[in-house]
């Protein structure tokens, strides 16, 4: 059975020994972000804080703060349904290679067919979300509306010194098109600005964004939101990930779970939302509002700057009786981020295998955020190669962004950066090796001249082809014969070294 939502998996983490209690009073305002920081860099246990307080007015929250649940590789594993066995990003490997058995990888090559290919998906699983009545919801145990929808009752963190406010930094956004009614999820933070109103950060490239720009074409004067908190981990996580738009983060996550997410009808609109969250907030965005937002410390481990963001307007809180507040912190990588970005990396690489048959292995550094750095290990059989590698991963979804693409051959394995940069800075001559384009980049970019636009690099780390233009003899790499090595193997113990 697939976890049901966050109080399964902390049990399972508290029986595991990954989740830790703090009894002691501390302030969601820098303090638990302080004390989060420093177990992520130690990548230690999932925190529960117990007695969340306000010290500027003494007073405690009514609610607890989970934080940290998925902040190592072997949490993310037992997340998604996985033995934790290395402990490693390895363990997420065994979920992409149970999705690769349900891919049709043979992908057919029109456009067309290639997303009827991936609906079919939801015959291969049945795995569509599954609608529960509204009495029988956890999450809409408590309705509060008008002036009781009070987000001050919530223990929003402030992580960083120069933050604009408080951020609900965990919310899974649900969004619709007002055309086909599919439904979005995603995960974009929501700014406090006061007991009923935030902000909602979305990029303009993300799903979300696009349906307020539908909701604005089609006539309206706002887009209908619900926001829920908590819910089942993989749906979470299918919130943080790069899911194509044609299909909906329930269905995605329903095949990753291998049963289908139970949502509920929102009570002031038709959004359907995981049911078995702790905590919804329900409202509305107005087509045309913005207002100022952040700044905010990032995921980069720098403060994103403040802009002009839409604003999500509260009509209605839904909660359980006794809500616990999940969130995260963000900020220089190692953080819990890095775990849901990488186990986005293994369960997209049969996708990517899909559309690149060359491509053995990729790997997205954790310092390079996700957006900012790939390196790709490819099966290298014709001149030019590694650069349709890089140009394909600039055309596709959410890796558009990628500001360096590095490509190696496949006897290089591309997780060892220590190998990465002894063939990059060996291997490489710029002159032919490196392309540097432009094209959109991720907000949070913040070397370019310009907001989400900017110039790119990749580099050809593979051995070049006569027909590459190096024709000289190539030299092959030191590597001691098996016969001496198999004889010094042998000789080894009477060497006294150990
Ligand atoms: C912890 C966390 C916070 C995030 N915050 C934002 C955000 O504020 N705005 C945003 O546009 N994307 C944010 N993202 C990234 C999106 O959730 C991610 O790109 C997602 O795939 C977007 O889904 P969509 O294309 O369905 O909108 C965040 C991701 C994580 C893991
Ligand atoms: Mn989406």
């Amino acid at each position: 059975m697939a976890i049901k939502d966050i109080r399964e998996f902390m049990a399972l983490l508290e029986e595991k020994g990954q989740l830790i209690r703090v009894g002691t009073p501390v302030d969601p305002h820098l303090e638990i972000g302080e004390i989060a920081d420093r177990v992520s860099k130690a990548v230690g246990p999932a925190l529960l804080f117990e007695a969340p307080v306000d010290r500027e007015s003494g007073a405690g929250y009514t609610m607890p703060v989970a934080i940290n649940l998925m902040g190592s590789y072997d949490r993310m594993a037992w997340a998604l349904g996985v033995d934790a066995e290395t402990g490693t990003w390895r363990d997420l490997d065994v979920k992409a290679r149970q999705l690769m058995d349900l891919l049709p990888l043979d992908l057919p090559a029109s456009m067309k067919d290639k997303l009827g290919a991936l609906l079919n998906l939801k015959d291969l699983a049945g795995a569509g979300a599954k609608e529960v009545k509204q009495g029988k919801a956890p999450c809409q145990q408590v309705v509060l509306r008008g002036d009781d929808a009070d987000l001050s009752k919530l223990p929003v963190l402030t992580t960083w010194p120069g933050d604009g406010g408080a951020f609900i930094t965990l919310p899974l956004v649900v969004t619709s098109s007002p055309k086909s009614g599919r439904l979005n999820v995603g995960m974009y933070r929501l700014q406090v600005f006061d007991e009923r109103t935030t902000g909602m950060h979305i990029h303009e490239h993300h799903d979300g964004a696009k349906n307020l720009r539908a909701w604005k074409e089609a006539g309206y004067d706002r887009m209908p939101v619900s926001v829920a908190l908590g819910g089942d981990p993989v749906t979470i996580f299918s919130a943080t990930a790069p899911v194509p738009p044609i299909i909906d983060e329930y269905l995605f996550s329903g095949i990753l779970r291998g049963e289908p997410v139970e949502v509920v009808k929102s009570v002031t609109n038709d959004l359907l939302v995981p049911a078995h969250a702790e905590i919804v907030i329900e409202g509305y965005v107005p087509v045309d509002e913005v207002r100022w937002e952040g700044p905010f410390g990032d995921h980069t481990g720098y403060y994103s700057l403040a802009d002009n963001f839409p604003v999500f307007h509260v009509e209605a809180i839904t909660m359980r009786r006794d809500p616990i507040y999940p969130t995260t912190i963000v900020g220089r990588p190692p953080m819990e981020d890095c775990y849901l970005g990488k186990a986005t990396e293994r369960i997209f690489l049969p996708v990517i295998k899909a559309m690149m048959p060359e491509v053995v292995d990729y790997d997205l550094p954790l310092e390079g955020v996700f957006h900012n750095c790939a390196i790709f290990q490819i099966k290298k059989e014709f001149s030019g190669q590694a650069f349709r590698v890089m140009n394909f991963a600039w055309s596709m979804g959410q890796m558009m962004f990628t500001k360096f693409v590095i490509v190696v051959d496949e006897d290089v394995d591309c997780h060892d950066y220590s190998q990465v940069a002894w063939r990059c800075f060996n291997n490489v001559d710029p002159s032919r090796d490196v392309l540097i384009t432009k094209g959109p980049l991720d907000r949070l970019d913040h070397s370019s001249n310009f907001e989400s636009f900017g110039f790119k690099m990749g580099v050809d780390a593979t051995r070049p082809l006569p027909g590459e233009g190096h024709t000289r003899e190539w030299p092959d790499a030191l590597e001691m014969s098996p016969e001496v090595k198999a004889r010094v193997d042998a000789m080894w113990s009477e060497l006294g070294l150990g």
